[in-house]
């Protein structure tokens, strides 16, 4: 039967593999980018501090809320070993959706060719016996001995058996898992991201999915070399023929310069994006916008139906990203603070006719009042879930009157400054800025409670954006105005928001 099918590589085959491998190197590579910037894994949904299951640091976290940023615990690492290195989770994001959607792409390609041209029957079993026989082989491995040469069709059944649950099983539970990270996936199918076990199960999981895969590209790459060298590297290479000692060592070397060719490639992508951020952002995120475009902007988030977390989701601990203004940042904040934040004004403006009004905190209260129980997940890689409270975005820009004519961006401004400016230049409030469609989504709302109380100093007091289908980044604490803009290309750097400014972060947060 298989001889029907042959036993040879077709070009396509061959192609899409090498495509394939290189994909892979980039995926791990930003995939450690971004384990980097919060190099710890959890199965619970607060990432309490000393309940993780795995850290890959030496820092003990302070049990103690509000003290110690996610952005103290990054680790650096060297560009040889991730893409791009040196703390850079901005550009690793982009480059992992970058090479994700190539990789998604090149595997719907190869698993269309494979049924087209039936050579899926030489991979996917068709008889129970690949399991005695795939035991039989291990057992062969396990005692240091390779099975015969006709045992391998091209596959043998330990092979067939490894390959299916790669391609079948371990792919796709790499794109699930993946996904269920977004927090635009999470707020339109809460219950699938549920099921995972939350955001912090199904990142605890992408990373086991990680480390099978690489274990698995290891054991692959081993056997190559091990177990009937000469045959393998003639069929990845020419696709089949006489297995001659020209052809063999012609083989080897265009393999191994391949190896070494990618390699540099890899690295070079890490030093060609560290060399110009900018530029390595606008490309990157500009091609990952089109997946963005694809399949995330058009979900819209389930809101008021979505009584999936409950008060039971509701976390102990809550993390933190950018501390309290500090007296040379806001004396206004740290004053009015002391007085119960009487006095502290928070300016709804149309910056496009430049009208403006300015609420108290009490006023705010005033206007219709909205809750919900959400997840926020910070895109270094932590969670935590709150029942939140506060004044719908729309409710809240109605009392400047309709919709401005050009306004398309709401930009949100903070008390509290920037950690840092993407030049280094002075630094100038925390802002971020959402699109009309994320302005209007439910649980876009300005919130002043947490948990049915005031919100604490560090989570943002007295008022801070809550965005749920968007990633932390863009929910700005102690805001201290909120204004209609026409484009954010006139504000900050012009990326539309500190964290893409400064940490050359996507402008849409929805992954
Ligand atoms: N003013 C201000 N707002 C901010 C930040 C900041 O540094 N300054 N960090 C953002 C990021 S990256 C995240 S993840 C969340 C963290 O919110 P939390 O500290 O309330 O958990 O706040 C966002 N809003
Ligand atoms: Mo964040």
């Amino acid at each position: 039967m298989m001889d029907a099918i042959g036993s040879d590589f077709p070009l396509w085959l061959r192609a899409q593999h090498l495509l394939n491998f290189i994909l892979m190197g980039m995926l791990i590579r930003s995939g450690v980018e971004m384990l980097s910037s919060l190099p710890r894994l959890w199965w619970r949904n607060d990432c309490a501090p000393g309940t993780e299951w795995l850290k890959f640091t030496k820092r003990e976290l302070p049990k103690e809320e509000g003290v110690y940023t996610s952005l103290m615990d990054e680790k650096s690492v060297h560009p040889a070993l991730s893409l791009p290195g040196r703390e850079n989770i901005g550009l690793g994001r982009h480059w992992h959706g970058v090479s994700v959607m190539l990789w998604v792409l090149n595997g719907l390609i190869y698993v269309i060719l494979l049924f087209a041209t039936g050579l899926w029957r030489r991979i996917i079993p068709t008889s129970w016996d690949v399991f005695p026989e795939a035991f039989e082989s291990l057992k062969m491995y396990l005692s240091l001995q390779v099975p015969d040469l006709s045992h391998f069709s091209p596959y043998d059944s330990l092979q067939m058996l490894g390959y299916t649950f790669v391609i079948f099983i371990l792919a796709p539970f790499m794109m699930i898992t993946g996904v269920a990270m977004a927090p635009a996936i999470r707020a339109r199918f809460p219950r699938f991201v549920k099921m995972l076990g939350g955001h912090q199960g199904a990142r605890s999981l992408h990373f086991i999915g990680l480390v099978m895969f690489t274990g698995f590209i290891i054991v692959h790459v081993a056997l190559v070399f091990l177990v009937h060298r000469e045959h393998n590297v003639i069929h990845m290479v020419f696709g089949g023929g006489e297995v001659a000692t020209a052809r063999v060592a012609q083989a080897t070397v265009i393999i191994v310069s391949t190896i070494v060719a990618v390699t540099v490639f890899w690295i070079a992508l890490s030093y060609w994006s560290l060399a110009d951020r900018a530029r390595a952002q606008r490309f990157t995120a500009g091609f990952t916008e089109i997946g963005r475009k694809i399949f995330l902007n058009k979900l819209r988030p389930l809101g008021k139906k979505n009584a999936v977390y409950t008060a039971e989701d509701i976390s102990e601990f809550h993390w933190t990203n950018g501390l309290p203004p500090t007296d040379e940042e806001s004396p206004e904040w740290l004053a009015a603070r002391e007085r119960n934040w009487d006095g502290l004004t928070i300016t709804v403006r149309d910056d496009i006719n430049g009208v403006e009004k300015q609420l108290s905190v009490e006023d705010l209260k005033k206007l219709p009042k909205h809750s919900y129980i959400a997840t926020h997940t910070c895109m270094q890689g932590w969670s935590a879930t709150s029942e939140w409270a506060g004044v719908r975005l729309t409710d809240l820009m109605a009392i400047l009157g309709p919709r401005p004519e050009g306004a398309r961006y709401l930009l949100a401004e903070s008390y509290g400054l920037a950690q840092k400016m993407y030049d280094n230049r002075p630094r100038e409030p925390f802002y971020a800025a959402i699109d009309l469609e994320t302005m209007e989504e439910e649980e876009s709302i300005l919130a002043y409670e947490r948990n049915g109380k005031p919100l604490d100093d560090h989570l943002g007091a007295p008022a801070r954006l809550r965005v749920e289908s968007n990633h932390g980044y863009k929910h700005v604490k102690w805001v201290s105005r909120i204004m209609w803009i026409h484009d954010y290309a006139e504000y900050g750097d012009g990326r539309g928001g500190t964290r893409e400014d400064s940490a050359l972060q996507a402008f849409n947060g929805r992954i």
